[in-house]
């Protein structure tokens, strides 16, 4: 746990009691803080009350004797508008701040390598943590990722924190200084909470506000917002600023070129491996993760060998095009995370031979701009309330098969990609569609997933005489 022996005997407003404000409220009161909380949500109130903590309402808080409020990054402070509790803190003139100020002024000594981007970062943070953990590091990964940053452990020198961190966290770290900072690429999200697309940039750039000489700012070049960052960085002296791009020649960086990563951070243009030797990371939008976790690992001193080895050990992240093995040469990969038509488009151009699993709630977009992409679909199978719409859009394109549920789809899947008998056929969970109508969350979506692909291990056995490929993440 992150110690917070700077607030020991202050006072501190703990707002949003989900992951990252318990964590938080935990590691205050533990460091001796006079910690107050408060959420929205009653269920909340009563959990954190038979903990222990305090639960106070926002109205009913001296907020002339308070010392800092600490918000979670899910609750507004500035737009759309500012949640009541930030607005009694910022008329008594309380600093707000989030998980990230508390683990920069805890007094940790190991460096911080932060990474963020509108799209990647969680896949980028996950596989340098896994290159440094390889490295034998002693090494804390979470931030927006999930493991919240207050639960770290408190690391020597020796250490590395490797933080995900979303435009929300970064409005909330003043003191934030990062070794190494990474922006991988901004697009428009979050428009709402940033009052648009200057002030969601701005919130991105703060990951290089607190760097100087001995730091590393790492930045894409493939979209017209970080290429303008990349070039503000370069002209101004202090941190070192490394180019990388999975689209253009990125001269002193890192990028790729003809599917395979270049290392020009000497300016001798090195070639690292070709990407097709990480199978768990495929696509092009994985080309960019893969460039700037190299790009970190080289900035911390590791060997170009040593990194390509620990990267080809790389699992992928769960849910995320997550590729869970093979039976009976069908490949099974879960992408449950995408939720929508842009998600799902990534995975469509990564695979031959597809046998798509989708449906779910759909989203406003519906599956509108996948139609160039279904080319490598073989055939479709729905699940959930968007079935009939998806049937409706799909007619005449592709050959669709309603299932109801992800259990006959996933049979149904199997058997098809079997009977075809195409090449490297795959079966494809990657629903388009928001998962509440059948499942918890997207995450339970996807483990029900594993679940049905781990039985079809058993049930190839016993289907025929045939030796059986079942493997994790290996083709
Ligand atoms: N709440 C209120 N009032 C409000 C809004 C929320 O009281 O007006 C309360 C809710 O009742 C709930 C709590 O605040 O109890 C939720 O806070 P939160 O949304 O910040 O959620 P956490 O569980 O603390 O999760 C946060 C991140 N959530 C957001 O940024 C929205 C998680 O990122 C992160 O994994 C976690 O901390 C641990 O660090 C999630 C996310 O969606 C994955 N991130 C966004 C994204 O990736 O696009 C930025």
């Amino acid at each position: 746990m992150i110690s917070c022996e700077g607030y020991a005997t202050k006072h501190v407003v703990v707002v949003g009691l989900g992951t990252s404000g318990l964590a938080a409220a935990r590691a205050l009161c533990s460091s001796g803080a006079r910690v107050l909380v408060w959420d929205d949500s009653e269920t909340r109130q009563a959990e954190a009350a038979v903990e222990g903590f305090p639960v106070r309402q926002p109205e009913r808080i001296n907020w002339a004797s308070v010392d800092a409020l600490v918000l979670s990054p899910g609750i507004p402070h500035t737009f759309p508008e500012p949640h009541k509790a930030a607005r009694f803190a910022k008329d008594a003139g309380v600093p707000i701040i989030g998980d990230t100020e508390l683990l920069a002024t805890s007094g940790a000594q190991a460096p911080k390598i932060a990474i963020t981007g509108t799209n990647g970062k969680s896949t980028t943070t996950a596989l340098v943590g896994h290159i440094l953990e390889q490295m034998g590091k002693d090494v804390e990964v979470g931030g927006n990722l999930g493991p919240a940053i207050c639960n770290m452990a408190m690391m020597e020198r020796d250490g590395c924190y490797v933080l995900e961190l979303s435009s929300y966290q970064l409005e909330l770290c003043p003191s934030a200084r990062f070794k190494v900072a990474v922006l991988l690429n901004v697009t428009p999200d979050h428009l709402g909470r940033h009052g648009g697309m200057q002030g969601y940039t701005a919130a991105k750039k703060n990951i290089f506000r607190g760097q100087g000489v001995g730091d590393t700012a790492i930045v894409g070049i493939d979209d017209d917002v970080t290429r303008g960052i990349y070039a503000e960085l370069k002209a101004k002296n202090g941190r070192k600023v490394v180019p990388i791009s999975a689209e253009y020649e990125a001269p002193g960086g890192v990028y790729v070129q003809d599917n395979v990563l270049i290392d020009d951070l000497n300016g001798t243009a090195k070639s690292v491996l070709r990407l097709s030797q990480l199978p768990n990371m495929p696509g092009r939008h994985n080309a960019q993760n893969i460039a700037a976790a190299y790009a970190v690992a080289r900035t911390l001193g590791l060997a170009m060998d040593a990194i390509v080895k620990s990267m080809q050990s790389f699992p992928g992240l769960a849910h995320r095009q997550e590729r869970l093995g093979v039976v009976d040469g069908v490949v099974f990969i879960n992408d449950s995370k995408a939720t929508n038509g842009e998600a799902t488009a990534k995975a469509l151009v990564c695979y031959d031979n597809i046998y798509w699993i989708l449906g779910g709630l759909a989203k406003e977009d519906g599956l509108n701009g996948l139609d160039p992409l279904l080319g490598s679909v073989r055939r479709a199978f729905l699940i959930g309330a968007a079935a009939d719409e998806f049937a409706a859009y799909l007619d005449g394109k592709l050959d669709v098969k309603q299932c109801g549920d992800l259990q006959t789809a996933t049979q149904a899947a199997f058997a098809a990609a079997k009977a075809d008998g195409l090449t490297a056929p795959t079966v494809l969970l990657s629903p388009a569609c928001a998962s509440f109508d059948q499942f918890r969350s997207f995450e339970h979506r996807g483990d029900v997933f594993r679940s049905l692909y781990e039985t079809l291990i058993p049930t190839a056995l016993s289907g025929g005489g045939e030796p059986i490929k079942a493997t994790r993440g290996a083709a």
